[in-house]
């Protein structure tokens, strides 16, 4: 019998709502449980094509704004054919960020509108599952200053976090709101539960495209 394949599931949300947290210990509650299960993050900065995407956000290079949209895409894209492998092994992916923040973040740009922004990632590897870790922006604000790397000032946040909130609508993609203020316990109790029916619903179910 062929093995079953692992599940495509994605960790979205504004800066500070403990996403790598959240991803770290989800891996490890799923491996606990005997599940295989690995983390994966976006950008992927090791690749070549990642230290471009890394070298401008600590503001290193500039970019223009259409290109280094492509080069987020483009770094989804070369990982295509180990993230399917790794599906067909059985092994569950956990990804921090993906075409989401990819269109979030682009079109919280003046000038993009979300239809462009969208077109290079159609036909990715639909996620299974999309949490949201929903946190004001006051209780962002909360849990410290944000960093140095680009776009991580309040007002950006803002309008990203609009744009995550008409993605949210589309019904084709499954959307799942955690609410990130609650402790990192809490949360972790919630995604782990949503997960652990993602894993076994998606057995037996092929592996989508993601917008298509
Ligand atoms: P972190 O490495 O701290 O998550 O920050 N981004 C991310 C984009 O603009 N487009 C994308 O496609 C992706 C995946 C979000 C990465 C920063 O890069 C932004 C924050």
């Amino acid at each position: 019998m062929a093995c079953k394949r692992g599940a495509l599931i994605v960790l979205e949300g504004v800066d500070k709502a403990g996403k790598t947290t959240q991803c770290n210990r989800l891996v490890q509650a799923l491996q606990q449980s005997g599940r295989p299960a690995e983390m994966m993050r976006f950008p992927d900065r090791t690749t070549t094509i990642g230290q471009l995407i890394s070298a401008y956000l600590e503001k290193k290079s500039d970019l223009e704004d259409h290109a280094v949209h492509l080069l987020f895409s483009a770094n989804r894209w070369e990982l295509v054919p180990l993230m399917k492998k790794k599906l067909e092994q059985g092994i569950t992916l956990v990804v921090d960020r993906y075409a989401f923040s990819g269109v979030a973040f682009t079109s919280a740009k003046p000038g993009f509108c979300l239809d462009w922004c969208m077109k290079p990632d159609v036909g990715l590897p639909k996620p299974d599952l999309v949490m949201f870790l929903q946190l004001s922006p006051a209780e962002a604000a909360l849990r410290g200053q944000f960093g140095e790397e680009r776009y991580e000032t309040s007002v950006f946040q803002r309008a990203v976090q609009q744009k995550f909130d008409q993605l949210r609508k589309d019904p084709a993609v499954n959307w799942q709101v955690i609410d990130a203020s609650q402790s990192v316990e809490d949360v972790h109790e919630n995604i782990s539960t949503h997960s652990l029916n993602t894993v076994n619903a998606a057995q037996n179910r092929p592996l989508g495209e993601l917008w298509k």
